[in-house]
């Protein structure tokens, strides 16, 4: 109650009534270690109701995760321990961000999708379970429905969600929105579910709701546990006041004495402190003891070996990026033992498949082909809860007009610098026939705009080839942008290195520079050579990634386009090209549907419309 009145900011009250719940999880349920935050084989705690982080942060706190009491007087302050929301990465003991809704629920799924595959490939002692804990806001949330569905359907039997069932939201009372029966709901996703309408204080009746649930009954359990927020505030209990506005230094006052505790802030007693991080520290001892760690084989990548297995590509051969990454997935997977791929109802479409990969399921959990269905937005989630697992790199895909559907959990991947890898084929109006609604035009500029997202559009084969490396090796998501249709080779590779290749007239001084990227560079390279007959040098850069360029080597790429005339193309918005060049050709429309070459030339994506541009310019 101290730190959000401390701060004017936070939510005590569902922190309050789930006090006892995190009580019970963290000192007589959950295996875990204060002193061994990482250690692989811990059960895993995601607070989707990320509000209520101050709850968590009382926890780390009392079991001697680091947090200390300064730690907790810092709440939501610049550069604390304690953010308004958990973040992974930051705090020991957080396995996530959460603060969006819905995400920590499918966040979870990944989590008890990477534990049951890790653990059948690598031995029991592998195991553990993951315990999520969702309120009304999580449950309403549509990710909800995709990755509960998910997690019925695969039977993950050691995923335990506690529902934390107040019936309040920020607005007041859940009948004011939701009529939803849950226990029908999850029900009928094949989930096991428990109500418990009178423990919400009772410790023990706690722990055996906990310890049922933990029994193998081949289904994902919800626990529906009746909480009222605010408790045992006399003044706001049950009331939706109790989220909406951080308690007065009088409310705080009140709880207090209504607890029995002296009325003083930030007040722990050291007795107590010393007794849950002795309890807490010879639980841990003994959990490490009894189970295992890390495998070596999923420690780091080993990158020289993925390299050596890369596929060469024919530069003659035409071959949609879509295609190659399939060859180079194929190709690596033998040395990559952290794979675990996986596509939205479009596996042969995107390419995201490995032969040797059986479809992951309860009766062969060593699958690590993951069909996700239908279920865009569950799926990117599920892989930022497996890479934040630790021992896998998810890798998933969808047509790139679909990243819209992911993109919550593709910003939360960056933010928290999860190691998925988003495959995104079919990548621009090239798509064709499908038309407008499954053209992407904005989503390059959208994805781009993500901090610590890597984007890379790889113009053939061979940067796709070097892209996948850039991807393994990188601190954080990638999103991969792929084509639909076959592209000639034209590049080394080596532009995915520094994130752009000069391609045509690099050692003179040119009359104009053409940056391209992806499916556009080969139209660059065609508009250029259609120059050099009208006795103009012009130049062609290859600039597959943005971010890459700009962190690796911005003076080289501007050095590289030169001080004359400078012209971008790309089919997709011209948002964010002045950045880089003096004319962005490119598509501020939505697309049309008609055979791929014919939109594109229709929008002006071709070699004859670039010469134009470029003859007009120059006045030559
Ligand atoms: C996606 C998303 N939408 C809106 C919010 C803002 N928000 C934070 S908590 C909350 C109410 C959630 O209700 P519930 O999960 O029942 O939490 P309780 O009020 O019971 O603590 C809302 C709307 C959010 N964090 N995430
Ligand atoms: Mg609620």
């Amino acid at each position: 109650m101290d730190a959000p009145l401390k701060a004017k900011s936070g939510h005590q009250g569902t922190a309050m009534s789930l006090a006892p719940l995190g009580h019970v999880l963290y000192s007589r349920v959950m295996r875990h270690h204060p002193a061994r935050p990482d250690w692989f084989s811990r059960d895993r705690f995601i607070l989707s109701c990320g509000h209520a982080s101050i709850l968590q942060y009382a926890l780390l706190f009392l079991n001697g995760y680091g947090i200390e009491m300064a730690d907790l007087e810092q709440f939501r302050q610049w550069d604390s321990a304690t953010p308004g929301h958990p973040e992974a990465g930051h705090t020991a003991g957080v396995e996530v961000t959460t603060g969006p809704l819905g995400q920590g629920f499918a966040n979870a799924v990944g989590m008890a999708i990477a534990e049951r595959e890790i653990s059948a490939r690598y031995g029991d002692d592998l195991g553990h379970h993951t315990f999520v804990v969702a309120g009304d806001g999580c449950l309403m949330e549509g990710v909800s429905h995709e990755a509960g569905s998910l997690a019925g359907h695969l039977g993950l039997e050691k995923l335990i969600c506690v529902f934390d069932d107040n019936g309040i939201t920020i607005d007041g009372s859940t009948t004011l929105t939701c009529s939803d029966d849950v226990v029908a709901r999850f029900s009928a996703y094949g989930w096991r579910v428990l109500t418990a309408t009178d423990i919400a204080n009772d410790l023990d009746g706690l722990e055996a709701l906990l310890l049922e649930a933990k029994k193998p009954t081949g289904k994902p359990t919800l626990c529906v546990l009746k909480t009222v927020i605010g408790e045992p505030s006399p003044s706001l209990r049950g009331k939706h006041e109790a989220h909406g506005n951080p308690f007065t230094a009088e409310h705080v006052s009140e709880a207090k004495s209504a607890m029995g505790i002296p009325d003083v802030a930030f007040h722990a007693p050291v007795d107590v402190v010393d007794e849950y991080r002795k309890v807490a520290r010879e639980r841990g001892e003994l959990f490490v003891s009894t189970s295992g760690s890390l495998p070596d084989a999923l420690g780091s990548i080993d990158v020289a070996a993925v390299r050596a297995t890369l596929p060469v590509f024919d530069r003659e051969t035409a071959m949609a990026t879509r295609v190659a990454i399939q060859k180079v997935l194929e190709a690596t997977a033998p040395v990559l033992p952290h794979l675990i791929v996986g596509s939205a109802d479009l596996t042969g479409n995107t390419g995201v498949k490995v032969s040797s990969f059986a479809a992951h399921s309860s009766s062969k959990p060593d699958g690590r082909q993951i069909y996700y269905g239908i279920r865009e937005h569950a799926m990117g989630a599920a892989c930022v809860g497996m890479a934040l697992h630790g021992g896998c790199v998810p890798v998933c895909g969808t047509f790139f007009v679909f990243a819209d559907y992911m993109k919550p959990a593709i910003r939360l991947a960056a933010l928290s610098k999860a190691q998925a890898i988003f495959v995104f084929s079919h990548d621009s109006v090239g798509v064709g026939e499908d038309g407008p609604t499954h053209q992407p035009i904005e989503q390059l500029a959208s994805l781009r705009s993500i901090p610590n997202l890597q984007v890379i559009r790889p113009a053939d084969a061979s940067e796709t080839a070097q892209a996948w490396i850039a991807a393994l090796t990188y601190d954080g998501p990638t999103a991969l942008i792929l084509s639909r249709q076959n592209l000639v080779a034209t590049t080394s590779g080596v532009g995915i290195e520094r994130g752009f290749e000069c391609l045509a007239h690099a050692d003179e001084t040119p009359d104009a520079t053409i940056v391209a990227t992806g499916s556009e560079v080969p139209v660059a390279l065609a508009a250029s050579k259609e120059l050099d007959a009208a006795g103009l040098a012009v130049r062609v850069v290859s600039l597959p990634s943005w971010d890459r360029m700009r962190r690796l080597d911005p003076a080289g790429f501007r050095a590289c386009v030169g001080t004359g005339p400078s012209f971008s193309l790309e089919a997709g918005s011209t948002m964010g090209w002045h950045e880089f060049v003096d004319h962005p050709i490119g598509i501020d429309r939505f697309g049309a549907s008609a055979p791929g070459n014919v939109v594109m030339d229709k929008l002006g994506i071709s070699a004859a419309a670039v010469v134009g541009a470029v003859r007009s310019t120059l006045g030559r």
